[in-house]
């Protein structure tokens, strides 16, 4: 879906963007919580940050800071498809094909926003420290 290393990432988000961020269907705690978590600290860093939730989640997991924030797509497509639109960073928390975001998948392909895979980010991550590990031992 990405693909972008943490250093293009942090170049990406040096300056106010427009942000997206969603996560699969049925939205779990991993998903809610990463996307509120992630939704925080880019709003604390000066960037306009909407989440859209590809379908409504359970009430247990709305005492979360920020989930009132939350737009639960389905309640308003057109505006879902209008966040991802325009957006020049669209985060994809917890899910890395586009189907899991069900009618949402095309909008979300079609944004000209740079789309960032949690999933790919964690791999590239850990492709790294294994490669820094390696190199500690090699040296
Ligand atoms: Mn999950």
């Amino acid at each position: 879906m990405n693909n972008l290393n943490i250093p293009e990432l942090k170049g990406l988000l040096s300056k106010p963007r427009r942000v997206a961020i969603t996560m699969h269907q049925k939205p779990d705690g991993d998903a809610i919580g990463s996307s509120l978590g992630l939704y925080h600290f880019l709003k604390g860093e000066g960037h306009r940050v909407e989440v859209v939730a590809p379908t409504d989640y359970p009430d247990n997991l709305k005492w979360m800071p920020g989930a009132d924030q939350v737009l639960i797509g389905p309640t308003d497509p057109d505006r879902a498809k209008w966040i991802f639109d325009g957006a020049d960073v669209v985060f994809c928390l917890d899910f890395n094909a586009l189907h899991r975001i069900n009618e949402f998948g095309p909008a979300v392909e079609d944004s000209m926003g740079q789309k960032v895979s949690s999933m790919t980010l964690e791999r590239r991550i850990r492709s790294q420290q294994i490669w820094a590990k390696r190199s500690t031992l090699e040296s």
